[in-house]
C-alpha cells in the first residue's frame, strides 16, 4: 500500500520546535510575521550564517527565542545598541532587530532615532499592538488617541508617532509599513532589506485580540483581518507626513521611501581616507561586507 508522503512546512526549519508551544495567543500576529520573514529569507537567498537576530523584551521580543538562527534576546529598549554592536564588530552580519513598538519607541526611542540618523547598515522590524502588551496592555508612544487601554480607561489622550515619518525624518534609507493581512507585500518587503545597504524600517500592524482588539471592542484575531482588508490603502511612495494612524481611519501601507544615502561605515572610511592620506591602510574590517 502506499504511503502519504509528509507535507514538509518550509517554515519549520527555521523554528526552534523543542520551544514550541510559543507562548503567543490564538489570533496574535506575531505568528504570522515570523512566517513571512522565514519565507523571506528563502526568496532573498540570504546565507543564513551571516543571519543574526536582535530582539528587545516583549511579546515581540520572543522572535529571537523562536527563531533557529543565531539570534539574541537582550534587555527592554536595547536591541538597536546591542545590534549596533554587533554590526560593527562584523561587517559581514545582515543584523536584524525583531521588536515592538513599546521597546522600540519608548524605552529604546533615543536609540533608533541615532541609528537612523547615522545610517547604519540595520533592519528594523517593528510590531506594533499599539500597546504594550506583555507588560497588560498599557498605553504607548503609539497608542492612538481615544483608544482604551490600561492605562488610559477613559481613552488615550496623547498623540501617537507616526512611525514612518519619524524613520524618514531621522534618515533611514527604507521605510514601508504592511499589516499582518498583507502576508506577500510584507515577505517581499523583508526580501528587499535583506538585500538592502543602510537602515531599513518595516512597521507592521498585528493584532493583539486579548488586550487591544477586546478593551477597543474589535473582535478577535480573525474580526481584525477583515478590518484591515477594509481599512488598508496601498500607497507607494506617499509622504510619510500624510501616513498617520488614527483609532478607526484608513491604514495607509506600502513602501514610502526607498533611497540611496552613504551608510556609517562609508562616511567613516571616507573620512578617515580624508585625513590620514597615504597613510590610510584598507583594512578587513573597513570593507568586509
Ligand atoms: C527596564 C525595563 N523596564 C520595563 C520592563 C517591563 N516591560 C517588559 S515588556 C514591556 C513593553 C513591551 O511592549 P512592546 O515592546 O510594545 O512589546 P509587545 O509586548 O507589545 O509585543 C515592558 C514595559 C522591563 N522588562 N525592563
Ligand atoms: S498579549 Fe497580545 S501581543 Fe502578546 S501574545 Fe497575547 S495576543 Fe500576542
Amino acid at each position: 500500500m502506499a504511503t502519504a508522503t509528509p507535507v514538509i512546512n518550509p517554515v519549520e526549519p527555521f523554528l526552534r520546535m523543542e520551544r514550541m508551544r510559543h507562548i503567543w495567543r490564538p489570533g496574535c500576529g506575531i505568528g504570522t510575521m515570523v512566517n513571512c520573514f522565514a519565507r523571506a529569507l528563502l526568496e532573498s537567498q540570504v546565507n543564513l550564517d551571516r543571519v543574526a537576530i536582535v530582539s528587545g523584551i516583549g511579546c515581540s521580543g520572543r522572535v529571537a527565542g523562536y527563531l533557529s538562527l543565531d539570534s539574541f534576546h537582550t534587555t527592554h529598549g536595547r536591541a538597536v545598541p546591542f545590534a549596533t554592536g554587533l554590526k560593527l564588530a562584523n561587517l559581514s552580519l545582515h543584523v536584524v532587530v525583531y521588536s515592538g513598538d513599546g521597546d522600540l519607541f519608548a524605552i529604546g526611542g533615543n536609540h533608533i532615532i541615532h541609528a537612523a540618523r547615522r545610517n547604519l547598515d540595520l533592519k528594523i522590524i517593528c510590531i506594533n499592538n499599539l500597546i504594550y502588551a506583555m507588560t497588560g496592555g498599557q498605553t504607548a508612544p503609539t497608542t492612538p488617541v481615544t483608544a482604551l487601554t490600561t492605562t488610559a480607561p477613559y481613552g488615550c489622550y496623547e498623540p501617537a508617532f507616526n512611525l514612518p515619518n519619524l524613520m524618514d525624518a531621522a534618515g533611514a534609507a527604507y521605510v514601508a509599513r504592511w499589516t499582518t493581512y498583507h502576508v506577500r507585500q510584507l515577505t517581499r518587503s523583508m526580501s528587499e532589506i535583506l538585500k538592502k545597504r543602510g537602515f531599513c524600517f518595516i512597521e507592521i500592524l498585528s493584532p493583539c485580540p486579548t488586550l487591544y482588539q477586546r478593551r477597543n471592542r474589535l473582535g478577535d484575531g480573525l474580526d481584525t483581518m477583515k478590518y484591515y482588508k477594509e481599512r488598508s490603502k496601498v500607497r507607494h511612495g506617499a509622504p510619510t507626513s500624510e501616513v498617520p494612524l488614527s483609532k478607526d481611519g484608513d491604514i495607509i501601507v506600502g513602501k514610502f521611501v526607498d533611497r540611496e544615502r552613504p551608510d556609517y561605515l562609508e562616511v567613516m572610511r571616507g573620512q578617515l581616507q580624508q585625513q590620514l592620506g597615504e597613510r590610510f591602510v584598507e583594512t578587513e574590517a573597513l570593507t568586509c561586507r
